[in-house]
């Protein structure tokens, strides 16, 4: 059994995190996999404080086990959502894009338990120090919003920074990823891309598609130029956000073709104009499974190889 001090700190039983993918990641995908026993994460992205109490009281339907609210920083929402999660009592608080501090002491006394996504040691060391429970390292193979620095970089170095559990992300869909975020020091993993095609993800087939048809280098990052680079799966929407990007289009400019694109691909599964973020690792996603398989396969598949790595000391 794979069992680490993330799983007593959060009562979780497998030291699996499903991403809080903007548009994707709702009551539906995060209840079953709270249910399989790892942590499911309701993204609240740029929705409003009905949209997110809603999906609690549904996911409070279909589990009683923890489970995570993402909160996107750089949401129009984010005040407002940072209050739902402690109206609604969520165990536990994932943050992303951005820095959490100022809504840290107030989670913290409502004793919500606060994991922040970083991308730097930096903002790891600043994050640990206002009280963090965890953090949540993400390297650039991530999918969404991503930073610089690679998962095999990022997690022994933010391991090393703080004295407080690594769940390493990006890059990691199966259990060889696994095994090896835990020998960079992880005590968990945060898993995106792979719940994509899980059959509880409620996201457009023609999304499920694009990830299954993917391989090594179906994705791209664009938006270096505003300060807040995305990986996608190469599309239409990416070659004219690339092209305009190239030509030197302002970051207004930029920030309105983005607008609605997320929720193109993910609802409405609209090719031309959605943009599929999606993570490097997308080309060894080719099944879709439950979320209990997926979790499953992740930990068993951490195990089998874990034990098998002790037979190469002599
Ligand atoms: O946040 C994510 N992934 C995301 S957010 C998202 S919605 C979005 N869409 C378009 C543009 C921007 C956001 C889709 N995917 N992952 C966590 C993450 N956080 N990645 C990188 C960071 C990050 C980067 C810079 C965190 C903090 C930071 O600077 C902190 C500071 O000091 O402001």
């Amino acid at each position: 059994m794979l069992k680490t001090p993330l799983c007593e700190l959060l009562g979780i039983e497998k030291p699996v995190f499903q991403g809080g993918m903007a548009w994707i990641a709702d009551a539906s995908l995060a209840s079953a996999v709270s249910e399989a026993g790892g942590l499911g994460i309701i993204a609240a992205m740029n929705a409003d404080a009905n949209w997110l109490r809603d999906q609690i009281h549904e996911l409070r339907t279909k589990t009683d086990k923890p489970f995570g609210v993402n909160v996107m920083l750089m949401s129009p929402f984010a005040d407002e959502v940072a209050q739902v999660v402690i109206d609604e009592r969520v165990p536990v608080v994932v943050t992303g894009a951005g820095n959490p501090a100022k809504y840290m002491k107030a989670w913290n006394e409502a004793g919500i338990k606060v994991i922040p996504v970083v991308a730097s040691v930096a903002l790891a060391r600043l994050v640990a120090r206002r009280g963090a429970t965890a953090v949540v390292a993400e390297g650039t193979e991530s999918g969404g919003h991503i930073g610089e620095t690679s998962t095999m970089a990022l997690v022994p170095q933010v391991v090393d920074a703080v004295d407080i559990p690594v769940v390493a992300a990006g890059g990691i869909a199966d259990g060889r990823g696994v095994a090896a975020a835990f020998m960079l020091g992880a005590a968990g993993v945060q898993v995106g891309t792979r719940f994509l095609v899980a059959d509880e993800c409620t996201v457009s087939e023609q999304y499920k598609e694009m990830v299954l048809k993917a391989n090594d280098t179906s994705t791209r990052a664009t938006g270096r130029s505003t300060g807040h680079p995305v990986r996608a799966l190469k599309s239409p929407f990416t070659n004219a956000y690339a092209k305009s990007e190239a030509a030197g289009a302002s970051s207004e400019e930029l920030g309105a073709m983005g607008t609605g694109a997320l929720r193109k691909a993910a609802m409405d599964g609209n090719y031309e104009e959605g943009s599929f973020l999606c993570g490097q690792i997308a080309g060894m996603v080719n099944e879709c499974q439950s979320a209990r398989e997926i979790v499953d396969d992740l930990v068993d598949g951490a195990e089998r190889v874990l034990k098998g790595a002790s037979a190469w000391v002599a």
